[in-house]
């Protein structure tokens, strides 16, 4: 776009007192059948749908969202992307991510506001910096970025940071991931469903699915709120809500549904132009470009369906905060809120095949799977199209948890899962 353009849209814009506004995705009736049903309109489903239509032709699409787009973990996270995975399948998945990130507002045409301010991961005692080397080398192996940074580099870094921490977890190194950074999340959700409505994807919000037809272990079709719809593939990206869908369809899946929740400052000057992580005190912490701190904790210990948390969790996660940077004392708390993320064992996916014919399902992301959004999507769409799972995501079955084969990315998650 022009900055002419830009100017005289603004100026239209303004005077028109934002009203006629085109709608960026069109609200279809369901038709009824479809070659493909996605459930769930969070980032996942509809980049699962958009790359569906875009890279692999099938466009006979419907997506059914219980709610509004984006109105789960999507709209409700804290947006920081990075890559840097212990184990190569991890690695492999999440960088092919990155790479999408890295060109996604040119392909949506759309500013999905991807800025890579980099991610430190802090490091506190001597563990945690072996565990650090160990990963920043695998990922240096692997092609990934990252770099091990001294105490003194991580000051010059981020200045306003006290690495004496209070005494408590005094700040001994960090592993810098400088490709990664932050993205505007619904930017994301409406980004994709724009896209994939373009590509003639029916998006069918506020029309929760609430069972499956199965017939000879075939899934035929799903049912909503606004009737039955005749599906010859269905694919399940409902995050917090896995359990319940694989309930419907009569499996079982390895995960628990847990609270995580988050917490905004209010909006101050800039002081803050990385992202912060730390493992050890279950906090971490970026600007936004509002101004407001973005701060969040480790999932609650308890599972549930309530979009809250407790308030120890966040009590905890602020003292940690105040120890680390000292001057932020003194901001009030703005908002606090919860999603649910559906944990796994391993803290990795599950990503292909169910036990049901022609059903697919996407889950188990837990704390982490904002970052993941455009390479889900695109490996969920190859494995529907296919049938079969794509080689990013052949390892992230539902199988191995019978076979053994699993993925510990419990350290490498940041965020306790
Ligand atoms: P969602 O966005 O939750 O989409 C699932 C959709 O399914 C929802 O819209 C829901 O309404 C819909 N649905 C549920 N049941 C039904 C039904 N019966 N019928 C139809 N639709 C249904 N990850 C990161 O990488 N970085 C972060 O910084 C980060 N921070 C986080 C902070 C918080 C507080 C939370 C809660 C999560 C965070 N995550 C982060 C995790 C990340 O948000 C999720 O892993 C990711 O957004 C999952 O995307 P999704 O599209 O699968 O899920
Ligand atoms: O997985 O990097 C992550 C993350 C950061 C905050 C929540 N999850």
């Amino acid at each position: 776009m022009s900055a002419r353009y830009s100017i005289f849209s603004l100026i239209r814009n303004a005077l028109a007192y934002h009203e006629d506004w085109p709608a960026a995705w069109r609200s279809p009736e369901p038709k009824p059948a479809y070659d493909v049903v996605i459930v769930g309109g969070g980032g996942h489903g509809l980049a699962t749908a958009y790359y569906l239509a875009k890279e692999l032709g099938v466009r006979n699409v419907a997506l059914i969202e219980r709610g509004w787009l984006g109105g789960g973990n999507t709209g409700r996270n804290t947006t920081i992307v990075r890559s840097n995975y212990l184990w190569d399948e991890s690695a492999a998945l999440y960088e092919h991510s990155m790479k999408l990130w890295e060109g996604l507002s040119q392909d949506l045409n759309y500013n999905v506001m991807f800025s890579q301010r980099g991610v430190l991961s802090l490091a506190h005692n001597q563990h945690d910096l072996r565990a650090q080397s160990r990963q920043s080398n695998a990922n240096r192996l692997g092609g990934i970025d990252s770099e091990l940074l001294t105490p003194a580099q991580i000051k010059a870094f981020v200045p306003i940071m006290d690495l004496r921490a209070g005494g408590r977890y005094p700040v001994l190194g960090g592993a810098l991931q400088r490709r990664g950074g932050t993205a505007r999340h619904d930017a994301v959700a409406w980004g994709y469903a724009r896209a994939a409505d373009a590509l003639g994807v029916d998006i069918i919000q506020e029309s929760p699915v609430t069972g499956f037809r199965i017939d000879n272990g075939r899934v035929q079709g799903v049912e909503t709120a606004k009737g039955f719809i005749q599906a010859d593939k269905v694919g399940i990206v409902v995050a917090g809500h896995s359990g319940v869908m694989a309930d419907l369809a009569g499996f079982r899946l390895p995960v628990t549904s847990q609270p995580l929740q988050a917490l905004v400052s209010e909006p101050i000057k800039p002081v803050l132009d990385t992202v912060i992580m730390s493992g050890a005190v279950h906090a971490y912490i970026s600007q936004s470009d509002k101004g407001e701190l973005v701060i969040g904790a480790g999932a609650d210990r308890y599972v549930g369906y309530g979009q809250r948390g407790s308030m120890q969790v966040s009590e905890d996660t602020l003292g940690a905060i105040c120890e680390l940077f000292p001057s932020f004392r003194r901001l009030r708390m703005m908002r606090q809120w919860g999603g649910i993320v559906d944990i796994c064992p391993d803290a990795s996916p599950i990503i292909g095949k169910t036990p049901v014919e022609g059903m697919f399902i996407n889950c188990g992301w837990g704390t982490g799977g904002f970052k993941a959004t455009p390479g889900s999507g695109w490996v969920f769409a190859q494995t529907i199209a296919h049938d079969r799972p794509h080689d990013l995501n052949a390892a992230f079955s539902l199988d191995r948890f019978r076979t053994g084969y699993i993925i510990d990315e419990h350290g490498a998650a940041g965020v306790a899962h």
